[in-house]
């Protein structure tokens, strides 16, 4: 099948695939962005280092020293595309209410005529002169009853070899298939068509950018940017948005969260799913190393950000990472915060945004608490010279603050044996935190699931450089999905109480539910709780909750841990520094509680009557103190 669809373009289609619908859709598609050329990709070690390859000739990657960093590359961005754009993103359903208050809404036929069928549509002739990447990848183990498959169709080559490790991609996505499989269909540009003779640039981008979802299609259409969630388009865009709205329809969960296996020196495992907005320690977390005071204890990585979970026969909910690797945040990472990544760092690695070391590896900031000091010359993410001297100055950053590593989850030594089960693994727990450095307590479990999904509603955050835009503002960030929300916020609180009830129904053990904050600070504006490996004292007495055994006190909003409830051994932390993490503030907490009004307020419709009630319990409890 290699009909031409315009002079000069062939489809290239390889002789195994027999799926019409996909063949016809990419010939459209390639018809309307006006591509020179087709590529399928087949998921190949070849294939990965020919595009890396050209993509090191396009002056898009630079090879790091194989001795130092063997069969990695570094990408520098173009300085206006190095994070996801909120206010570009939309979910574009019929109806304006079904997208909610949460999220830019357009008509999907104004869209359309936007992108795709005015005269002027942005998606027309905007892959002239590049070639259109054919990426068929599996959210999910190949087969999995929880997996989907996307196809992205996209003209950056930067694109398609990331998504060879953030997904399984390439031949057995397309075998799966068949003839007649359902795929979501995934459109990406980076909107930067060359005329003939023109020269590339090393990061092709356009200012005008487009993120845009139709739920009830299911259909992704991402234009003028090449940068992380906005182009990798299995991540937020179809594993949260678009999977949020399919989880709604048929009866599971897609949420922004982590899940990792903590097993006891007696063996038992449990398994937990954790959600905190972008850049707040999630990777993390799910490769923690537990701290002196718990030998024979081990944490394993499922996922890193995010988790599908369904229902099980048994009761049970069952998570899977639909993802194969990890696109983490570089910063602040080293072998104190997080020597499992570090070591997952070591070889095949696709760097963005960090700086260039004189002898051809990579540096970011945190890298000095490693080695001792910092090193006396770098290229920084910019291609501009950086001297610790130039950063005193100036401020500099070597590394973009939301520079990233892409790495394939199998390279991760506490890699969790069952990470690729397609049956997924039982959730006991859920946590759920922000980035508060005032008012929210180190640690706090629901009572019940309504207390539980009333902590996710209200959760807030202050935001990071995972998003364009102002860092460091407390916003309302419901469940870690304001910015990852396929519909309506209040719908989605309903849908998370119709699953409690209805395992509930059936006899299950609900997971219990906890909310947590890593980030309070002192008065010296410093982080008084340790963090990293640390969280796992925090871990495991919720784990002592879940098995019905810890120790607590109930506080304003559940039940939080004394001091001598919590293990320790190995940590020089004071019951003075205890109450500045834990401490429940009237006046913070009144102030709180009007900050929730607020969010019921702008959520009003749908919102289930549950929250309301669970707040006015807390207020009269707030009231006694
Ligand atoms: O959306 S990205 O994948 O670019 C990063 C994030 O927000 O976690
Ligand atoms: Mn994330």
């Amino acid at each position: 099948m290699n009909q031409p669809v315009m002079e000069g373009l062939r489809l290239n289609v390889p002789a195994s695939v027999k799926h019409a619908r996909l063949i016809s859709w990419v010939a459209e598609i390639a018809a309307l962005t006006e591509a020179r050329d087709v590529h399928w990709c087949d998921g190949s070690t070849e294939e990965y280092d020919r595009l890396c390859a050209q993509l090191v000739a396009a002056g898009t990657f630079k090879k790091l020293n194989p001795a130092l960093r063997p069969n990695s590359y570094l990408a520098c961005s173009d300085p206006s595309d190095v994070a996801r754009v909120e206010d570009r993103t939309f979910i574009c359903s019929a109806r304006q209410e079904d997208a909610g208050p949460t999220n830019n809404w357009k008509a999907p036929a104004e869209m359309r005529e936007l992108l795709q069928t005015g005269s002027k549509a942005l998606f027309r002739g905007a892959m002239r002169g590049r070639t259109l990447y054919v990426v068929p990848f599996s959210m999910g183990p190949l087969g999995s009853p929880i997996a989907h498959i996307g196809v992205e169709l996209s003209d950056s080559p930067y694109v398609a070899v990331n998504m060879r490790t953030m997904t399984r991609m390439g031949r057995a996505v397309l075998d799966v298939l068949g003839s007649d499989g359902e795929f979501v269909p995934c459109v990406h540009t980076v909107g930067a068509p060359l005329q003939a003779g023109q020269a590339d640039v090393k990061w092709p981008c356009n200012a005008t950018k487009y993120i845009v979802h139709y739920p009830e299609t299911r259909e992704i259409w991402s234009y003028g940017s090449g940068y992380g969630g906005n182009a990798l388009l299995g991540k937020k865009c179809f594993a949260l948005r678009i999977a949020s709205t399919m989880g709604r329809d048929q009866g599971w969960l897609a949420e922004h969260m982590l899940i990792l296996g903590v097993q006891s020196p007696e063996g038992k495992k449990s398994h937990i799913a954790a959600a905190f907005p972008s850049a707040c320690g999630k990777t993390n977390f799910s490769m923690l190393v537990p701290p002196a005071g718990f030998e024979g204890w081990k944490v394993t990585t499922i996922g890193d950000d995010i988790a599908w979970i369904k229902p099980h026969a048994d009761g049970k909910l069952y998570a899977i990472n639909p993802e194969a690797g990890y696109f983490g945040v570089a910063p602040g990472t080293n072998l104190q915060t997080n020597p499992n990544c570090m070591r997952s760092l070591d070889k095949n690695v696709i760097f963005t945004n960090v700086a260039l070391t004189d002898d051809g590896d990579v540096w970011w900031e945190g890298m000095e608490k490693d080695t001792g000091t910092l090193p006396a010359h770098l290229i920084d993410w910019q291609g501009k010279d950086w001297t610790p001297e130039i950063a005193k100055q100036t401020g500099a950053k070597a590394a973009h603050p939301n520079a990233r590593f892409t790495v394939a989850a199998t390279n991760n030594p506490a890699l969790d044996p069952e990470w690729d089960n397609p049956a997924g693994v039982p959730i006991d727990a859920f946590i759920f935190g922000g980035r508060r450095s005032t008012t929210v307590p180190l640690v706090t479990e629901a009572r019940d699931w309504t207390e539980g999904v009333y902590m996710a509603a209200t959760m807030g955050s202050e935001t990071t450089a995972a998003a364009a835009g102002q860092q460091g503002v407390v916003r309302r960030d419901p469940f870690a999905m304001l910015p990852f929300m396929g519909y309506n916020m209040s719908d989605y609180f309903r849908h998370w109480l119709d699953m409690g009830a209805q395992l509930q129904a059936s006899g299950a053990k609900l997971p219990k539910i906890f909310c947590v904050n890593w980030f309070r600070k002192g008065p010296d504006d410093k982080f008084v709780w340790p963090g990293y490996g640390d969280n796992m004292r925090v871990l495991k007495w919720m784990l002592d909750r879940v098995e019905g055994r810890g120790e607590g006190e109930e506080n304003v909003f559940g039940v939080t841990p004394r001091y001598e409830d919590i293990n320790w051994e190995g940590l020089g932390f004071t019951p003075e520094q205890f109450q500045q993490v834990t401490h429940v503030d009237k006046a913070a907490w009144t102030a709180e509680l009007d900050l929730h009004a607020q969010l019921f307020n702008q959520l009003a419709h749908h919102l289930p009557a549950e929250l309301p009630a669970t707040k006015a319990r807390i207020e009269e409890r707030l009231a006694a103190l």
